[in-house]
């Protein structure tokens, strides 16, 4: 047997649920990996959540969760989602597990031992106030290169560089947001710097997508820093001998494939070091904004280590969602489980379209127009109704058994074209080529069946018909095993409705070549694609504007800046003058359609207020309401007209909602 192949998909952060963007990798992944087994490979296919890293602690903390907790959830959402998407890893595991700890730990001792790792004082973000050092996502300020806000491990608003811990200008601590000061600490790096002839050696021998391939070596070329490969916190895998430090996410990370590969083996009495230690053939699939870490970083530790190296990196193009960029904080996003799965939609559908839209190094733009067109007029109207067309048509003429009669050679050099085709495209990466070409083989089906006319012959010619409709059931067969990979859970309807008892999934490709069986019996013909109806999109496409509505509506109420603020002392909050007040008049500004004037009665005492509650409440409600007022803030001007105190409201989808005490108070009580 040839040597195996392991498989293994990005991992996604444990961090938020999955969204349309993420399948964008692991669904053509899954495709490979189904089509490798279609031609006898043996292949491995294993991902996980990835656990670490401060994005995590960050959110765990601000939902008052440990991290450990707010993993385990997401790591379930994932598996759940990516299992109801049909895709089927061996092993989804998480770089928490114990054996990525262990294998963490072995890669770096042996990258030390080796002599790749050096200890350097370098200056760090701490953050006085917090008592911390301020790690990565820990940190915000400016890009050193190009001046744009940043974050402190990426430069994620301007030049997008990786940016090292201590380069980050004018930082922020992003708990406090108190100013961060530098501090000098000892960290270790890792000397990327002395693999620069290897990897210019390597990246041209690498496979997968040329683009990525080709970046790599663009950047090896012009600059490789040494690599800080440890970090200031709790959370992670410890660096061997430094209990306070543990190591940069982006190193336990990828040695998660490694870890998960022994997890698998473990429990299939097989020897993980077939994959890692022997030359096995190793395929990433990845999203295309992580090749730097898979095709420089990764690769150079990897040889650092004595580990196999990866033979091919296969990057995915970005997805848009209605032409514009895919953004969570824009609401410019689908959810793949609450918006997908329980709408009840088939996850073959969404398969097949981000197999067949475009080149997969290339951008997918997904609207529910689009999928609607797809499903439409390719699934249900050429697909779908090619497979009904000549089954229930020889259930009918031919008490459901294939009739006897030859092939046609015409359709069986059709059917070894396409396959062909399949295989190439699989080989090639392009997943757009192989789903293409077994699109292409329906349209022929359809034509063949309508050319032939077999509703003409069953009155004149039964055996000529019986052999127009055994090759329109061979087409359709050939459709089953070619398109599985693509569609696994509707090839395998069409399977049984062909007949075959077995799985699908566990056929060759070659059996497309291998005639259908003289009188066998034929399932029950039932529809394969539905249509979907203009109701259903337009009910999806309203769903999906009022997420975009909503949020920029948080966005203008700047829920989204509700972020935790420093701490104040009681001194402090006590300083605040806040008192029950009472509306007596309240009116229209001229030449404003947000603000009123208002009479506030604070006990004792009018109040002229101007509030931007126009838009939220008609003016004559509001007289006589008892509201709270903060009412030693500094007066201002608003349009010319003085306010001089501050009603306390919060917001609601863009507009004002005026707090109140819970039961009438007398006016003037101080809140405290
Ligand atoms: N967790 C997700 C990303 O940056 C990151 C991938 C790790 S792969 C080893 O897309
Ligand atoms: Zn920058």
């Amino acid at each position: 047997m040839s040597s195996p192949i392991l498989v293994t998909c990005g991992l996604p952060y444990a961090n938020g649920a999955c969204h349309l963007g993420h399948l964008r990798t692991y669904v053509p992944a899954d495709i490979f990996v189904r089509g490798l087994k279609k031609l006898n490979k043996e292949v491995l296919f294993v991902c996980g959540s990835d656990a670490h890293g401060t994005p995590i602690v960050v959110n765990a903390e601000a939902q008052g969760m440990t991290p450990k907790a707010l993993v385990t959830r997401y790591h379930q959402h994932f598996d759940e989602v990516f299992k109801g998407m049909g895709i089927n890893f061996d092993l989804f595991g998480d770089t928490d597990d114990a054996a990525c700890h262990n294998r963490t730990q072995e890669m770096v001792k042996a990258l030390m031992d080796g002599g790749h790792v050096y200890p350097r004082e370098i200056e760090l973000a701490y953050c006085p106030k917090c008592e911390r050092f301020l790690p990565d996502r820990y940190v915000e300020g400016e890009c050193p290169y190009c001046g744009k806000p940043a974050r402190g491990d990426e430069c994620d608003m301007g030049c997008g560089r990786h940016l090292e811990p201590g380069e980050i200008k004018n930082a922020v601590c992003k708990v406090c947001g108190g100013k961060a000061q530098y501090r000098k600490q000892v960290h270790y790096f890792f000397k990327l710097s002395e693999f620069k002839d290897f990897l210019l050696d390597y990246l041209p021998t690498l496979g997968g997508t040329t683009s990525a391939r080709n970046y790599a070596i663009e950047w090896v070329r012009q600059e490789l820093k040494d690599w800080c490969i440890t970090r200031n916190m709790a959370w992670g895998v410890k660096f061997p001998g430094h209990d306070d430090l543990v190591v940069y996410v982006w190193v336990d990370a990828p040695i998660g494939y490694v870890a998960f590969t022994e997890e698998w083996c473990a429990s299939h009495g097989r020897d993980w070091k077939d994959y890692w230690k022997d030359g096995a053939k190793i395929i990433h699939f990845i999203g295309g904004d992580i090749v730097y870490h898979h095709c420089i970083f990764w690769p150079a530790m990897l040889k650092g280590a004595g580990y196999t190296l990866p033979s091919a990196v296969v990057a995915s193009g970005m997805l848009k969602i209605d032409d514009k960029k895919f953004s969570k904080s824009r609401g410019n996003v689908i959810w793949v489980k609450e918006d997908y799965l329980e709408r009840g939609l088939h996850p073959d559908l969404l398969r097949y379209y981000l197999a067949s839209y475009t080149a997969h190094n290339k951008e997918v733009n997904f609207s529910w127009k689009i999928f609607a067109d797809k499903v439409n007029t390719e699934l249900v109207g050429a697909f779908g109704n090619f497979i009904n067309r000549g089954l229930t048509f020889t259930v009918k003429n031919f008490q459901g058994r294939v009739p006897a009669g030859e092939i046609d050679r015409d359709v069986m050099a059709k059917i070894e074209e396409t396959m062909n085709d399949v295989v190439s495209g699989l080989e090639e990466y392009e997943f757009k080529k192989a789903a293409d070409a077994v699109m292409s083989l329906a349209d022929y089906g359809n034509i063949y069946f309508q050319s032939h006319e077999p509703w003409k012959l069953v009155k004149t010619d039964m055996v000529a018909a019986g052999a127009v409709l055994k090759s329109c059931l061979q087409i359709s067969k050939a459709l089953a095993l070619l398109m599985e990979p693509v569609m696994p859970s509707k090839m395998q309807n069409a399977w049984k409705q062909l007949g075959f008892k077995d799985a699908v999934a566990d056929r060759p490709f070659s059996e497309a070549i291998n005639p259908i069986a003289e009188g066998s019996l034929l399932g029950t013909p039932e529809i394969l694609f539905t249509r979907m109806e203009d109701a259903a999109i337009k009910e999806l496409d309203r769903i999906f504007a009022d997420r975009m509505k909503e949020a920029e509506a948080k966005e203008k109420s700047g829920v989204k800046g509700a972020e935790k603020k420093g701490e104040i002392s009681f001194e402090e909050f006590s300083s605040l003058d806040i008192r029950i007040g009472q509306i007596k008049e309240a009116g229209a500004i001229k030449g404003s359609k947000k603000l009123l004037k208002l009479q506030v009665d604070i006990g004792g005492e009018i109040r002229q207020v101007v509030a931007g509650i126009a838009e939220a409440y008609p003016t004559e409600e509001l007289v006589g309401t008892q509201v709270v007022v903060l009412v030693n803030l500094k007066p201002a001007k608003l349009f010319g007209i003085e306010s001089q105190a501050m009603l306390l409201a919060a917001d609601r989808a863009g507009k004002a909602v005026l707090l109140q005490p819970r039961v009438a108070v007398e006016i003037g009580t101080k809140v405290r």
